[in-house]
């Protein structure tokens, strides 16, 4: 069975839900992040990691969720086996794990972002940080117009990962309402029966 490391409504949740879309038996295990304990599973200290059974423990959520495709390949999460597809997948893959998601990393933790730990920096760290979400959200927002999924017209770990980083748009000033698609995509997962089940399991909403 699958054992899946995560902290409440982080980038785990994309794990989560893809577990729920596979429909398999899988553990939870909530962890404290900067936890010590936890620094023995992942020196690191990120969530997610997942172990396979007897397996090592595994890392970073883009490579996860492509294993997990891979592995039950019955609930279709990955690409279509075609060239473009592939490139597509991993495309946005590589724009939600690479672009998208560091992007919020000064905003949640500025003090790691300059030396200078008075409120005045932090807040410049965060206005700046909030610069780059802004560019990253729109160009989603945009790939999304008229779209229900971000590759193919069909659910792929992609959208599972959207909708985790969409997700925090709730925690920025103006909240989603600078970007229409983004509102609709979030919107309508929040409906879907495996996320609001990944939600509930984490008490947030
Ligand atoms: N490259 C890693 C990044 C994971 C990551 O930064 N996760 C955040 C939660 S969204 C985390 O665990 N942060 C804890 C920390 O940085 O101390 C991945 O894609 O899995």
């Amino acid at each position: 069975m699958i054992k899946l490391f995560y902290a409440p409504g982080t980038c785990a949740l994309a794990t989560h839900i893809a577990l729920e879309w596979i429909g398999e038996p899988y553990e939870l295990q909530q962890v404290k992040l900067g936890d010590p304990e936890y620094l023995k599973i992942n020196p690191l200290g990120q969530v997610p990691a997942i172990i396979d059974g007897d397996g090592e423990v595994m890392t970073q959520g883009d490579a996860i969720l492509k294993y997990l495709a891979r592995k039950y390949p019955a609930a279709k999460l990955g690409d279509d086996g075609t060239l473009q597809d592939g490139y597509d997948l991993d495309r946005w893959m590589a724009f939600l794990t690479g672009d998208l998601h560091p992007a919020f990393f000064p905003f949640y933790k500025p003090e790691r972002y300059s030396t200078d730990s008075s409120d005045r920096a932090k807040q410049a760290t965060k206005k700046a940080s909030y610069q780059i979400i802004d560019r990253m959200y729109e160009y989603l927002d945009r790939h999304l117009n008229g779209k229900e999924f971000v590759v193919g017209n069909r659910r792929t770990i992609s959208d599972a990962y959207a909708f985790a980083m969409v997700r925090w748009a709730n925690s920025l000033p103006n909240g989603f309402t600078k970007y229409p698609n983004l509102d609709r995509f979030y919107h309508h997962w929040c409906e879907d029966p495996s996320v609001k089940r990944a939600m509930e399991q984490q008490h947030i909403h």
